[in-house]
């Protein structure tokens, strides 16, 4: 059983709780239109009002608000509900939310509204996901992905990937009626089949790797060594002063982080100490973090002092590295003369010369070179395949963590039927894995789901939705 009772009547604010022109409180449940309609002065009496009607009346002493009516069926929940909109001072707000706890009506928990829209048909698993992935999101293409699945595109798919094994279930299940059982039960069957449905997971896991990003934000690290510009770009990049940008050297000891968007993706952006030998011990640590966090970076912003134009040896072929150039004006007003660069420890003139071509040279004075770099970092994150233009066309992506292992464990039964058709695995058996695949499909859209994995997707969303 999961923790939601679904014959309450149950009440949030669905705006925020500050002083504003407007606030929506919603109430949905079997019953609440009549509860309400006693409360209600209005020219229409609200139990006779039509579905998806707005009537204009004062809520008991408390304020004149407009009620939004959803009939059984109708509205984002599926069953009788109710949307008030009122003015929105915050001591009319509380009173009418103490006023409709005092008739007995329930706060709502997290997502209990979308939860209840679920359970009544009116979406499936992957729209309700969709639906914080839209309230989430932090640029316009993430919440173009999320309006992708909320229009049950991804539904779409995992349907017919699923109309497609059933029917595969369908014949091995047919064979094995009509075959005697002390014969040796081989199932009869075109594997290519099953072959291109498990492409068909594939190229959606695929989408993950993008999806993951636009639900999360993208890891940009910026390092390189003290005095490259690292702060400076970091600041230009956030438009705010919040790195301390100093020629002497150390002066970032460890690292800051804040959030973006750049090219529409968002990220999370870290300056880190400059990556030196030092014996500082303070400096030492930060210099320790700085590792630690490309480590883990999903693009790794790599700046060259074209004063001091050294590089990191065991970054210079990490394919997370965009390598930049500082300071360009000072190049170009004929200030300081470019030095080529020179890895650390000195490797390889090819990929030193390599690496010289590709440097994207920026200046936060100027403004030069930041389209370039904009650029490359959103060819880092799409590849050939995917592009932020699909998403606008509606291609699919997938932004869930839990979404992703389901197919993933899809892809690997799939491949498990597969191999062992082609090793002559019986029918019964054969038919055993397919139908595990049809459940990891089933928990996506919510066919199969058990009450533990509801409390965890809903527990994410905020109260009133
Ligand atoms: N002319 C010029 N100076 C810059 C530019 N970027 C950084 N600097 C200067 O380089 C010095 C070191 O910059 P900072 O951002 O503190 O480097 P960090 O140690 O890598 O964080 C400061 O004096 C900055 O003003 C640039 O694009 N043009
Ligand atoms: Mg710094």
């Amino acid at each position: 059983m999961n923790k939601y009772d679904t014959e309450d009547i149950i009440y949030a604010l669905s705006t925020p709780l500050v002083q504003s022109a407007i606030g929506v409180i919603r109430v949905s449940g079997k019953g609440c239109i009549k509860v309400l309609s006693t409360h209600f002065k209005s020219k229409i009496d609200l139990n006779k009002a039509e579905s998806n009607t707005v009537i204009y009346g004062r809520l008991e002493n408390l304020d004149n608000c407009l009620i939004t009516v959803f009939k059984h069926g109708h509205g984002y929940t599926g069953e009788e509900s109710l949307e008030i909109s009122c003015h929105g001072g915050l001591q009319i707000i509380i009173s009418i939310l103490n006023f409709l706890s005092s008739l007995s009506f329930r706060q709502a928990e997290r997502g209990e509204f979308t939860f209840r829209a679920f359970m009544n048909g009116k979406m499936d698993l992957t729209q309700a996901e969709a639906v914080n992935e839209l309230i989430n999101s932090k640029s316009l293409v993430s919440s173009s992905m999320a309006l992708n699945k909320l229009n049950g595109e991804l539904f779409k798919i995992i349907k017919n990937l699923t109309d497609k094994i059933t029917d595969f279930l369908t014949n091995i299940e047919f064979q094995l009626d009509y075959t005697d059982e002390d014969d040796l039960l081989y199932a009869d069957f075109d594997v290519n089949e099953l072959k291109s449905v498990d492409n068909e997971i594939l190229k959606l896991l695929d989408t993950y790797s993008v999806g993951r990003i636009y639900s999360e934000q993208l890891n940009v690290v910026i390092c390189g060594v003290s005095n490259a510009g690292k702060s400076s770009l970091f600041n230009y990049l956030l438009r705010e002063e919040r790195s301390i940008v100093s020629s002497h050297l150390g002066t970032t000891r460890d690292y800051i982080e804040s959030s973006c968007v750049i090219s529409d993706i968002p990220v999370k952006l870290y300056d880190t100490a400059g990556l030196r030998e030092t014996s500082d011990v303070i400096e030492k640590e930060g210099v320790k973090r700085s590792r630690d966090l490309i480590e883990s970076a999903d693009i790794i912003l790599y700046l060259i002092d074209p004063k001091n134009p050294v590089i990191d040896k065991r970054l210079i072929e990490d394919k997370r590295c965009i390598f930049i150039k500082t300071k360009s004006d000072l190049i170009k007003s004929g200030l300081t003369k470019s030095g080529l660069i020179k890895s650390y420890l000195n490797v390889d003139t090819r990929i030193e010369n390599e690496i010289e071509q590709k440097c994207i040279s920026v200046s936060v004075i100027t403004g030069d070179g930041f389209s370039e770099l904009f650029k490359a970092v959103k060819d880092k994150v799409f590849s050939n395949l995917q592009k932020i233009e699909n998403v606008r066309n509606g291609e699919v992506f997938i932004q869930s963590a839990r979404q992703k292992k389901s197919l993933l464990q899809a892809h690997n039964g799939l491949n498990a039927v597969i191999n062992g058709y082609e090793n002559g695995v019986t029918m019964d058996l054969l038919a055993i894995d397919i139908r595990e695949v049809l459940n990891n499909l089933g928990e996506i859209t919510g066919e199969v789901t058990s009450d533990d994995i509801l409390d965890r997707i809903f527990s994410k969303f905020c109260v009133g939705k």
